[in-house]
Parts: C-alpha cells; structure tokens; sequence
C-alpha cells in the first residue's frame, strides 16, 4: 500500500511521556491517595460498586514507598469504542510498548468493530508490524470501533466468556464517557463473578465532553479542533477576500459546545452560538437567529457583507421550543414506514392533533427541508437524530426572512449570500497534534503500568498538561469519582457526569468578552495546518480551551 511522506516521517516521532513513565519500570512506584466518593448518590454507588467503589487516586513515581509494577507476561485486550478521535492508535501503541517493555513475552490482542468485539469474541493479536504501522497515525482502523453497549446480562456474560476464553488478565476500553461507564460496570461485573480481569478506561473524545479535576482534556479534542480551527481560518480569510460570502458553519461536538467555542477562541469569527448559554438565558430560536443578523446588519452599514458563524452541533437542542418539539416528537410520532410516501404536508395535517399548537407552529416556521429532518428517520431509541438536522440551514432561512423584512423597512441595504459548512469527520481522523500523539501513547503506556499495578476500574490520567511532557502527572483515578445517577431511557442509571461549557469558566468568559466587536470587526485569525515539526510554541501547542482553564492567558 502506498503511504504518504508525512506518514513515513511520522512513524519516526518518538513521543514525548511523562518522566515518571520514562523510569525503568522497576523504579516506578504507584502511590495512592485517600478514599475517594462519587458525585452523588454515594450510599447507592456503594451498593451498585460494592468492590470498585471508594478506591484512592494513584500516581505514578519514581521508588519509595508504593506499589511496584509486575514484571509477569500479561494478557490484554483492547477496545477502541465510538466515534474516531486522533491519538487511538497510539493509546493502543503506547499499552503494547508499555506491556513488552514489562515482559516480552505479554500479548495485546485488539476487538474488533468496538465493544461488540469483545461480546462477539472477535479479536485479533496485535504484532509488533501492525502496531508500527499505525504509530502517531490517526484513524481507528487498527482495530475498528463501534457503538455497542454492553448492557444486557447475555452481553455482560459473553464479555466474561470472551475474556476467559483468552486468558486475559485486563481489558483496556478507549472511549468517551458512556463507554468509560460501561468499563466501569464491567470491572464490577468481573469481580462480582470470582474473575480477576481488570478493566481500565482512557479518556477519548474530540467533543471535549469528558473532562473533570482528573482528566484535563480528552484526546482528540486537540487535533480535531486545530483541525478545524485551519478550515474555519481559511474559510474567514476567503470571505475577507471575496467580500461576498456569510460562511455558517456547524460543528460537531454532540451536546457541548467546547468544539465551537475552541474554535471561535483560535479563528474570532463574528459571532459564535454557545448551546449551553442559549438555554441558560432561555432563547428563542428567533432571538438566537436575531444575533446573527444583528451582526449582518451592522458590517453591511460598514460595507462589509461578509462573515462567519460558528453552530454548534447540539444547538436546537437547547434552544426552548425546539427542544419541546423535539421531546414532543419522540413521543407522538414514530417515524415509521406508515408515513413514508406522505407529503410533508400531509404529514403535518397528521401530526396537528399529536403535538401542542406551539411545536406546529415551530415545525410550520422552518424551511420545508428542515422541518422534514425533525420527522425523518429515527435513531436505534427511536429518537430525532439531532446531530443529522441541518441547523445552519434552519438559521440561514431565518436570517434570511428578517433580512427580506428589514430590507422593506429600509433598515439593511446590503447584499446576504450564504454558504453553508458542516465539519465534523474532517477532523476525527487528522494525523494527532504533537500533543496528542504524546497524550495518547501516556495514556495508553499509563494503562498498561494500571494494569501491572494490579487495579481495575480505573481512568488512565495525566495532568498538568500545558507543561512540557515530561512534566505531566501520570496516574489513574477510580471511575466511580466521576459519576453520578442520571435517568436514561426511562431509567436512573450510574453514568460518568458529561461537562458542558462552563459559562463561568475562563475559556467562555474570554470570548464573551470580545464578541461584541467581533461582530462587527473583521478580527480573523488564521491558525493554518497542524504542523509536526518546527518552534515548540508553535508544533507543540496545546488548546486555547486547556491553556485557559490552566490558568494561562
Ligand atoms: P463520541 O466520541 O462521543 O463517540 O462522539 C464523537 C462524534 O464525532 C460526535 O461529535 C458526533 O455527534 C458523533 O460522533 C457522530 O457520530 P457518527 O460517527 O456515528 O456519525
């Protein structure tokens, strides 16, 4: 297969790891902390965890006192789990260097197509070619992932068979917040049953939703926003120099708002809609679409009928009336082979006396295509598939119709041409960053010294990650810290807490402090291309978003 050059020159970089990873692993001790509690609901947590729960934080350091690495062959296997993130392959790179480092003779074995590999039985072994072969790659293909959830008992029991069927002494589960509890269920699970296969998370995501006081960030987040952050550049840069162009441009990220907001802090587009305050201040989908006209307006009085719009993903979702005809929906209509072949029209005729007048009114104000998403296909729960409506879309009819309004009022003169953008996989598969490349082989390094630790139901972890490698904390931090009871499906379910923008975090409050001139100004900046090598500051920066909740500037 032919590879690119850059790929041939990445499959050299050695990444970076924390010192306390980069010891003989003799000299590596693990020290724990104190007990530790979850976020709620404790004296439940203690009967659902009853032998994971309480455990202490661990890190990694150099001799005294502590636990010591086991040095005996060990068996494990790995899942990549979810949507892709960059940085997979060497979590996966950095656990296989890690177990051969502590005895050549261990084996990594990979599950195929995500968590269903691992009920299914389907796995490979993993051999020293295939690993180096997608060393600081992107992409998940070494192994696949998928969306399984293991939640049934038959599943629960066929993940235990698997795991005995291979003599695994662990399973390694690299995914976002829902497979991490689902690792932690199942580190209880195997206990419960007599078995000794430890389960250990690493924390993925490019959405950024999985993050607290032990996991600053999770990887991927940082190549696919730097990712982005180049698109959007070029795209404002375009617009600056066409002088005819509005770009709006959705962002994926699913509920929270950290993609968006990251790249507004890296690219200052004129305006940049953050889901979590539109429901914190209760905004209407009208007054929402109000701000980006209020910024049309004001730079065509300027001349300047060009811009850039930042949508997060998840917006509608948060916006009052969008959000009631959404849950509305997901009760009254299936979105079923009945209504295939009806005219939209007929549709809605059908759906009048199923929904409240509001949401009729709120489906019957949205272009005709829009509004057909809302009743389109449904995901597996048979729920609105949210992330698949076309938002910018909806936003740019809006705008469009109050600018008609305003032009016969005589209150805008320019000239509106939109062009519409969703980025999403553009950035799932991205060579990682430099930064993640390094995070994830620590994680992934950070996983295998959990194991040899002999602990389970824990998060593999570095902090204090604006400094230099070297510098980071590696450790692992029990999973139960991180959750709470949430009701899912009709149910109250254990899950690890997801973090939304935090509108008095430091990351927001600096955007929201420049985005009154930002909607008038054209103040775009231009990040360009990832760049591999070349000044630290520039090859080795991380996030705006982490170098502002680290305190920096
Ligand atoms: P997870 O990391 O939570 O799996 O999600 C990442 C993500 O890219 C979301 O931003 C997006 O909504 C979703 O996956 C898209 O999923 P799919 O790949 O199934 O289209």
């Amino acid at each position: 297969m032919e590879i690119s050059e850059l790929q041939k020159a990445r499959y050299e970089y050695k990444p970076k790891l924390p010192a306390s990873l980069s010891l003989a692993l003799d000299e590596i001790a693990v020290k724990e902390g104190g007990p530790t509690e979850a976020l709620s609901d404790r004296e439940e947590f203690k009967k659902i965890f009853a032998r994971t729960y309480g455990k202490p934080v661990v890190a990694f350091s150099k001799g005294g006192e502590g636990r010591k690495l086991s040095r005996r062959a060990l068996r494990v296997g790995a899942i990549l789990s979810g949507g892709q993130a960059p940085g997979g392959h060497n979590v996966i790179a950095g656990l296989y260097d890690g177990l051969k480092a502590g005895n050549p003779d261990s084996a990594l074995f990979g599950f195929l197509d995500g968590p269903g590999g691992l009920v299914d039985g389907k796995h490979v072994e993993l051999s020293a070619q295939a690993i180096d072969a997608h060393r600081n790659t992107g992409g998940f293909d070494i192994i696949g992932s998928g969306r399984t959830k293991i939640e049934t008992p038959e599943q629960f029991a066929a993940s235990l068979e698997t795991a005995k069927k291979l003599a695994l002494d662990a399973i390694v589960v690299i995914g976002g917040d829902d497979s991490n509890t689902n690792a932690a269920l199942l580190a209880e699970y195997f206990l419960e049953k007599g078995s000794d296969v430890k389960v250990i998370g690493c924390p993925k995501t490019i959405d950024g939703d999985l993050k607290n006081d032990f996991i600053e960030t999770s990887f991927g987040f940082d190549t696919a926003c730097k990712t982005y952050g180049e698109l959007i550049g070029n795209l404002a840069r375009d617009a600056g120099s066409a002088k005819k162009h509005w770009h709006f441009v959705r962002l994926m990220g699913r509920a929270a708002s950290h993609i968006a907001l990251e790249c507004a802090l890296r690219t200052k587009p004129n305006v940049c809609l953050i889901s979590e305050e539109i429901e914190a201040k209760a905004l209407s989908l009208e007054s929402v679409a109000g701000s980006i006209v209020d910024s049309i307006v004001k730079r065509a009085v300027k001349g300047d009928d060009f811009g850039v719009v930042l949508i997060p993903e998840g917006l509608v979702e948060f916006v009052p009336e969008i959000k009631r005809l959404i849950a509305e929906l997901n009760d009254a209509v299936s979105g079923d082979a009945a209504d295939e072949g009806l005219s939209l029209e007929a549709r809605l005729e059908g759906l009048s006396s199923r929904v409240s007048a509001e949401s009729m009114r709120a489906l019957r104000a949205m272009p005709a295509d829009i509004a057909g998403e809302f009743l389109a296909d449904r995901d597996p729960h048979g729920n609105v598939q949210v992330s698949k409506i076309q938002t910018e879309k909806l936003l740019v009819g809006m705008v469009e119709a109050r600018l008609r309004e305003l032009k016969k009022q005589g209150a805008y003169k320019g000239k509106f041409t939109p062009q519409t953008h969703f980025f999403g996989y553009e950035g799932r598969c991205a060579f990682p960053s430099n930064f993640d490349a390094d995070y994830c082989y620590a994680l992934g390094f950070g996983a295998f010294a959990l194991v040899a630790a002999g602990l389970t139901g824990y998060i593999s972890c570095a902090r204090n990650l604006t400094a230099p490698a070297a510098e980071w904390e590696a450790g692992g931090a029990p999973l139960t810290m991180m959750m709470n009871i949430e009701r899912r499906h009709g149910a109250q379910k254990p899950v690890i807490k997801k973090a939304l923008v935090d509108l008095d975090g430091r990351p927001f409050r600096a955007f929201a402090a420049l985005r009154d001139d930002l909607a008038v100004h054209s103040r775009y900046v231009f990040p360009g291309a990832i760049q591999y090598w070349g000044p630290p500051e520039v090859s080795d920066d991380v996030t705006a978003t982490l170098r502002l909740e680290r305190g920096g500037e």
